[in-house]
């Protein structure tokens, strides 16, 4: 297999049908595409350099889903990975990251010892991401995570299928229980819910022809649109592009794992875009 290009702090992988791009940076998914259609949302006003978790693609969340002890979904996204290896072949392409603790995680998590590595492997019109925790440590240790996806859609016209009967808390009235009535979620206004005991895939029409589909090792599965009002208020994101993204997140959000002294374990998701 060919070596995969690393420039300007990115690596982007390429299949004859595919490619994805990872900002070191939170070892952050920015783009995949399959032929040209552009998968990820990412905000015109995203900031590359580190300084803030980047607007869009696949945020890293982990130690913490949310607010909490340490600052809003933990440090995963915030911290530069190390490459491990890369390599690329005309149907799959894989790079791995990993991340030891440092001042910065010490700092939000006192005295936890882990080992992080993260793979995102391109397969056809697949893109297969798994982030596996070591707990490295000698205590047990516990914790949320998500991945935290920003996909590209018209939010007049985007359908979220797969999650009819699931109960949602609804972060946006005091985390209450609620259930999905629908065939699918649609949205005309702020939308921040954990659906539970999500059974896999979770659908939806990125656009009039194409679909994504997601499947995951996980039960939890966050949607989240910001809606106008958000919008404005955040800086790394353009007043109106809540039109043109939504966020569909499988993730361990409320209950958290937890690690023996030696063990390890993978969020996995697995994205999969089709014609209609
Ligand atoms: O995933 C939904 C959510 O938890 C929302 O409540 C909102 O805070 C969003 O994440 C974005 O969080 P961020 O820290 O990236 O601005």
């Amino acid at each position: 297999m060919a070596e995969a290009e690393v420039v300007n702090n990115e690596t982007t992988l390429n299949t004859d049908q595919a490619s994805v791009t990872i900002n070191h940076n939170g070892a952050h998914v920015t783009s995949w595409k399959v032929g040209e259609d552009e998968v990820m949302f990412l905000s015109k006003n995203a900031v590359l350099d580190g300084s803030i978790p980047i607007r869009g693609g696949v945020p890293l969340i982990f130690p913490q889903f949310g607010p909490g002890k340490m600052r809003q979904h933990g440090f995963a996204r915030r911290v530069k990975w190390s490459l491990l290896e890369k390599e690329e072949g005309k149907d799959e392409a894989v790079a791995k990251f990993c991340l030891e603790p440092n001042d910065y995680t010490l700092e939000m998590w006192a005295d936890v010892v882990f080992y992080l590595t993260f793979t995102v492997k391109l397969s056809g019109n697949k893109l297969l991401l798994d982030f596996n925790v070591k707990n490295t440590w000698e205590n047990p240790f516990k914790f949320t995570c998500a991945f935290h996806t920003y996909f590209n859609c018209d939010i007049d016209k985007v359908e979220v299928k797969g999650l009819k009967g699931c109960k949602y808390n609804d972060t946006l009235d005091e985390g209450k229980t609620k259930e999905e009535a629908g065939d699918f979620v649609k949205f005309g206004a702020n939308v921040d819910r954990v659906y539970r005991n999500v059974t896999w895939p979770v659908t939806f029409n990125m656009s009039q022809n194409k679909t994504v589909s997601i499947e995951s090792n996980v039960t939890d599965c966050v949607v989240w649109n910001p809606w106008s009002e958000k919008a404005k208020a955040m800086k790394d994101f353009q007043d109106d592009e809540y039109l043109r993204m939504v966020c569909v997140e499988p993730g361990n959000c409320i209950e958290g794992i937890e690690l023996a002294v030696g063990e390890n374990w993978s969020l996995t998701k697995t994205m999969t875009l089709t014609e209609d």
